[in-house]
């Protein structure tokens, strides 16, 4: 899907679709929220996954139209299930520096998401350190604040592996650290691994912030991340990315 024409066509037919990858608490397994992931229908029918076209995120215009999708999308299936009772928190949607071009995400979300009736406290913004690494401009963390202010919570996502520096990260508005899976990929295998997770859980429990390991495949790093005090977590060991249809079935589950 290298090709920006496949991935144009593909946003002019409305074929651009979340995918929900469950979030969970390590120690009982129950759901308490969810990531969005886009994925592509191809024209064939086949399910492309956003690792095959994210290169295309870089291009604002793109960008923008792909968000613009998946925010419909997602406020619509979050309708569906908050109409059906079925247990749910909230969902995390990832949006990059180029939806922050325009200057009106926050106006944007707050209207995708009255338009379907649902709140925005069901929102979680998904950003890495990138977006906020704009110089001087104080344009995108004021669009942070702003929803934040209109009640979603901000998760930091990718949280160690770019280059701001910790006092410069910490003063970003957020709720939530994503500790990234090059971490967790470490823990049972390599010491410095989990003494990195100890210090982020160390520092965001003292910042009142709530932290989610992500990439977790093997129970033996659910079990060390527990031990370690996170509790909560998302990965492979859970489940995968599923459908909104399938996710409906594993929300059910717990009700
Ligand atoms: O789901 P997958 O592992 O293929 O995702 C690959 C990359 O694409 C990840 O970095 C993920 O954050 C990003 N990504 C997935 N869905 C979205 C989306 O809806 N918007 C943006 N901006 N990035 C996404
Ligand atoms: O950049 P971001 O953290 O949003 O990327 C999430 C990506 O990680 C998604 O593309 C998702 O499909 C992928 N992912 C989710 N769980 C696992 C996992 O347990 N192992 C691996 N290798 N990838 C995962
Ligand atoms: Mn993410
Ligand atoms: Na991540």
């Amino acid at each position: 899907i290298a090709a920006v024409r496949e991935i144009d066509a593909a946003i002019t037919e409305k074929r651009i679709l979340p995918f929900y990858q469950p979030i969970v608490r390590l120690d009982t397994g129950e759901i308490i929220g969810l990531e969005a992931l886009a994925r592509l229908q191809t024209a064939e029918g086949r399910i492309a996954s956003a690792g095959e076209f994210h290169s295309a995120f870089a291009d604002p215009r793109i960008a923008y139209e792909l968000t613009g999708q998946m925010l419909d999308n997602v406020a619509r299936d979050v309708r569906t299930w908050l109409d059906a009772e079925i247990p749910f928190q909230h969902v995390g949607v990832n949006v990059t520096t180029g939806d922050f071009q325009r200057g009106d995400l926050a106006e944007r979300m707050a209207d995708i998401f009255a338009y379907h009736n649902v709140p925005l406290r069901h929102v979680v913004l998904e950003v890495n350190e990138s977006v906020f690494m704009g110089g001087n401009d104080q344009a995108v963390p004021h669009a942070v604040e702003e929803l934040r202010a209109k009640g979603l919570l901000v998760a930091l996502d990718d949280f160690g592996t770019g280059f701001a520096s910790l006092t410069h990260l910490l003063s970003f508005p957020v709720d939530i650290i994503k500790i990234d899976r090059s971490f967790v990929e470490q823990l049972g295998v390599d010491q410095p691994g989990e003494v990195v997770v100890s210090a982020i859980l160390d520092i965001a429990q003292r910042l009142d912030m709530r932290v989610v390991a992500e990439g977790i495949e093997t129970a033996r790093q659910s079990d060390i991340l527990r031990q370690l005090g996170c509790t909560l977590g998302q990965g492979y060991l859970f489940s995968r990315p599923v459908s909104a249809r399938d996710v409906t079935q594993l929300l059910r589950s717990f009700a």
